[in-house]
């Protein structure tokens, strides 16, 4: 079979600031964190320890090119250019982030940029970070500086990403700084969240600016264990907590009705101001990036709550194990890669079927130095991973899906916060120590698939 992909397809992969570029003046939550415990960190390898972006930007870029990207999406750290969050701009900071458009931009490859990928300046958390308004507004200023900056030649800007995932991890399952567990905080960093995303796209549409602007966001189908209403019920509401939670907000302009309902019986609802739907309903997008990298699946819970636990998504459901899934056991997600074709027929069909792209998939493993064949990692499994997904979301284009690419995370090895360097994902093996970057046979295969715009498998 062949699969071939529209004209102008986005080939590419993601990466971020943290994970990428190195050390830096202005100190982020992450190396505040891994200051203090550095035992949270696989093998207690910090954030310092990065693939080096900020040195090897331009090599890097023509790496980018050999791997034939038309298109590559990174971030923008707030730390680096304002270093305490709200005052100074960096002049050295503005300077790299220029120097990095423009080679992109020389060199054919179009730059996706977010302003947020997990990395929140301390000076910020420090004041409550997104629990506290202020931050939002700094948020604000933040992006609307970068667009004044860089917005001639960035035209695709991504306020978040994953914000579901700093929610997860620092106030409901405690593996993001600053480890709360309390889901009334966690609502009120969603939403302030969704907030700070609507004032950057309101400065955005204000500014005029000659490109668009979009959300990237983790999209895990909540599939049921079977068709018992009670499953069928705790896997509405997982979606409802997961995936539409900002999924709504950001394409139809208002949380869904049950999801407000339900957190108000539970008297877990932020406080809102009456200002703020107005605001919401001004943060609608023009593309959404969709993170996939496994699907979610529940069932109804078998025992009754603790009521002095503490309240959590999970008083509505349990994980279910589905026997005989197909796992990557490294990072323990299962791989399914009908998942992909779920999430973009729920677009099209109850979402308007909105301008889309896959902004990351991909699969950590961990040692792969035991497959280097003639100096070169032969990751066939990888290969295997991407074009199953590829054949899925071709199908999903050719049944009307409005995809317009495929990014993968990600493009060298890097640093994959509290897993460190546990899991490779990458085209190009890093060897942290020396700083070589070699081509996995992964790199190789996505570059001619890229040029190709097709690929081919029996
Ligand atoms: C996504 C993040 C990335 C990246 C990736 C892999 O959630 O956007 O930053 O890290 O997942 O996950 P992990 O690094 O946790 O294995």
């Amino acid at each position: 079979m062949k699969y071939a992909f529209p004209d102008n397809f986005w080939w590419g992969s993601a990466s971020s600031a943290l994970q990428t570029e190195g050390a830096r003046e202005g100190e982020t939550t992450w190396d505040y964190w891994f200051a203090r415990e550095p035992n949270r960190f696989h093998n207690g390898v910090g954030p310092q320890q990065t693939s080096t972006f900020y040195q090897h930007w331009k090599t890097d870029i023509q790496l980018l090119k050999q791997l034939n990207h038309n298109s590559f999406r990174t971030s923008i750290s707030w730390a680096r250019l304002i270093p305490d969050g709200i005052g100074e701009v960096n002049p050295e900071a503005v300077d790299f982030y220029h120097q990095v458009i423009d080679e992109l931009n020389e060199q054919g490859i179009t730059p996706f940029i977010t302003l947020f990928h997990f990395d929140m300046p301390m000076a910020m958390q420090a004041i409550g970070g997104w629990e506290n308004r202020e931050v939002v507004d700094a948020y604000a200023r933040y992006a609307q500086i970068c667009f004044e900056l860089f917005g001639d030649r960035v035209l695709h800007w991504f306020t978040f990403n994953e914000p579901i995932v700093p929610v997860e991890g620092g106030y409901l399952y405690d593996f993001h700084y600053p480890n709360v567990v309390d889901f009334r905080r966690a609502a009120t960093v969603a939403y302030h969240t969704v907030l700070a995303h609507a004032k950057a796209v309101q400065a955005y549409r204000a500014g005029h600016y000659a490109g668009e602007i979009g959300i990237v966001l983790n999209l895990t189908p909540s599939y049921p264990r079977s068709q018992n209403p009670a499953d069928v019920k705790a896997a509405h509401i997982a979606d409802l907590m997961f995936n539409r939670s900002f999924l709504d907000p950001v394409l139809r302009g208002e949380y869904p009705a049950d999801l407000v309902a339900l957190l108000k019986a539970y008297d877990q609802l932020p406080a809102c101001k009456p200002e703020d739907s107005a605001l919401i309903a001004e943060g609608k997008i023009d593309l959404l990036g969709v993170n996939y990298y496994q699907p979610r699946r529940v069932k109804c819970r078998d025992s009754a709550v603790n009521p002095q636990a503490p309240f959590m998504p999970e008083w509505f459901f349990d994980n279910y194990d589905m026997p005989g899934r197909k796992m990557n056991p490294y990072r323990g997600w299962e791989i399914y890669a009908p998942g992909i074709y779920d999430i973009l027929v729920n677009l099209r069909d109850n979402y308007g079927n909105p301008r889309c792209f896959i902004s990351e998939n991909g699969m950590g493993v961990e040692n792969e130095q035991r497959f280097i064949e003639n100096g070169q990692i032969n990751d066939k499994y990888r290969i295997e991973f991407i074009s199953e997904h590829l054949t899925w979301l071709h199908k999903g284009i050719s049944e009307g899906c409005n995809c317009l690419g495929y990014h993968m995370w990600t493009f060298i090895d890097n640093w994959s916060w509290c897993n460190a360097y546990k899991n490779r994902y990458g085209f190009i093996q890093l060897d942290v120590e020396t700083q070589q970057r070699t081509i996995k046979k992964s790199g190789e295969w996505f570059a001619a698939t890229a040029l190709n715009n097709r690929f081919e498998q029996e």
